[in-house]
C-alpha cells in the first residue's frame, strides 16, 4: 500500500537546495518527523536513490516553516540536515542558504501577506534563536523568482533576495569569539575559532600543507590532511563549548589561503567531511569575522576591501562577498553588521511520498 503524499515544496536556496514543509505538516514528535524525512529525503544511502536528497550534504537539507507566535517576527524556520549517509538528522546548525528560500515559501504558502513591490519577512532562526529579515521581489501580488543578480556556484541569474542578519553572533557557543582567544592551538595547530552565526575554525591552508587552491575533490581525497583537520575539528569543538562534535556537522573548518582572484580572502570549507563547493552564508559571515580583527590566524593573508566594499570570499566557485562589520567593544567583540545577498527558485510544489518503514 502507498503511504499518503505530503505536501512539500523544493526550492534553491543559494547554492543549497532544499524540501521545505510547514510544520503542521509534519508529526510534532521530532523522533517520528526526523525518520519520516530520512525516507523522504532517501536516508542513509549514499545516492539517496529512493528519496528527494541528491546525495551530497548541500542537497539533503530541510526546512520546517510556521507562523510564529512572537511579536514582531513573522515566521519560525527550522533548519535540519538529514546526513546523506547515515540515519541522522541534526538541528544543531543554521544554515543561511536554505534561509533564503523561506520568505519566498512563506509568502507561497500565505503565511506572510504581500506587502507591494517588495515584502519584508522577518524570520526566527529557531536552531539558535537568531533573526533575520529577508527581502523578496512581490510585484503584482506574488514572488517574482526572477531577476538579474548572478550568484557564483548558481547558473544563470534570478531575483535578489537580500538577508540581513540580527544576534547571530555567538549564536551557538555564547560569543563571537568563543573560546575568548583571536587564536588557539588545537591539536598542534594554530587556529581562530569564530561564531557569527555558524560555529567555524579558521586555519591556514600553508599550516596545512596545502596552497588552498586545490579542488573539493582533490581536498576530500588526501587522507592524511582530511584526518588532521578531523583531529583539529573535535578538539575545536571542546574550546567552543559544543562538547563532542563528533557527529555534528558543525563546527566548519575553513582553509585561509591569500586571494587570487580579486577578493579579501581565498577558501575551502569542510563542512566538515566534504569540501563546500562555495561557501555557506553563515559560514562565510563567520569566516569574514574571524579574519577581518588584526591578531586572528590569518589576517595577514586578507587583501582588504576598499571603505564601504563588502568582503569577497574567494571559494571553489568563484566569490561571496558579505557586508560585516566586527568592532571591538569594552566587553569584547561584536559582530556591528552581518548582510548578504542570495537568490532562491521554485522548482517544484507538490506531494513527496516517503519509502515506506523497514
Ligand atoms: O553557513 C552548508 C550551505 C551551508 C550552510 C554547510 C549555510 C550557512 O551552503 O549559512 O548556508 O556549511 O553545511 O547551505
Amino acid at each position: 500500500m502507498t503511504a499518503a503524499g505530503l505536501p512539500c515544496m523544493l526550492l534553491r536556496g543559494g547554492t543549497s537546495k532544499g524540501a521545505y514543509f510547514l510544520a503542521s505538516d509534519l508529526p510534532a514528535d521530532p523522533g517520528e518527523r526526523d525518520d519520516l524525512l530520512l525516507r523522504v529525503m532517501g536516508s542513509p544511502d549514499p545516492r539517496q536513490i529512493d528519496g528527494l536528497g541528491g546525495g551530497h550534504p548541500l542537497t539533503s537539507k530541510v526546512a520546517v516553516v510556521a507562523p510564529s507566535e512572537e511579536s514582531g517576527v513573522d515566521v519560525d524556520y527550522l533548519f535540519l540536515q538529514v546526513v546523506v549517509d547515515q540515519a541522522v538528522v541534526s538541528d544543531r546548525q543554521n544554515c543561511g542558504n536554505i534561509l533564503a528560500g523561506v520568505g519566498p515559501f512563506a509568502i507561497e504558502r500565505g503565511l506572510v501577506s504581500v506587502a507591494g513591490e517588495t515584502t519584508s519577512v522577518r524570520i526566527r532562526l529557531r536552531n539558535t534563536g537568531s533573526i533575520c529579515t529577508a527581502t523578496v521581489a512581490t510585484p503584482g501580488g506574488s514572488v517574482d523568482y526572477d531577476g538579474d543578480l548572478a550568484i557564483d556556484g548558481v547558473p544563470g541569474t534570478a531575483g535578489a533576495i537580500p538577508l540581513d542578519f540580527e544576534e547571530v553572533a555567538g549564536s551557538s557557543t555564547g560569543g563571537l569569539f568563543p573560546t575568548g582567544n583571536l587564536v588557539d592551538t588545537l591539536a598542534g595547530t594554530r587556529a581562530t575559532c569564530v561564531d557569527g552565526g555558524m560555529p567555524t575554525v579558521i586555519l591556514r591552508a600553508d599550516d596545512l600543507g596545502v596552497t588552498g587552491d586545490e579542488s573539493p575533490e582533490e581536498l576530500e581525497s588526501d587522507a592524511t590532511l582530511t584526518a588532521r583537520v578531523e583531529r583539529i575539528r573535535l578538539a575545536a569543538g571542546r574550546a567552543m563549548g559544543l562538547g563532542d562534535v563528533a557527529d555534528a556537522t558543525m563546527p566548519k573548518m575553513v582553509l585561509a589561503s591569500a586571494p587570487v582572484q580579486g577578493g579579501a580572502i581565498a577558501t575551502r570549507s569542510f563542512i566538515p567531511h566534504r569540501v563546500h563547493t562555495s561557501i555557506g552564508v553563515l559560514g562565510a559571515i563567520s569566516a569574514a569575522a574571524g579574519l577581518i580583527p588584526e591578531g586572528t590566524v590569518a589576517h595577514d593573508l586578507v587583501s582588504p576591501p576598499g571603505s564601504g566594499d563588502p568582503f569577497a570570499l574567494e571559494h571553489p566557485t568563484g566569490r561571496f562577498a558579505v557586508e560585516v562589520v566586527v568592532d571591538q567593544a569594552e566587553d569584547g567583540w561584536t559582530l556591528t553588521r552581518a548582510a548578504a545577498l542570495r537568490t532562491a527558485r521554485k522548482i517544484f510544489e507538490g506531494a513527496v511520498f516517503p519509502r515506506p518503514r523497514t
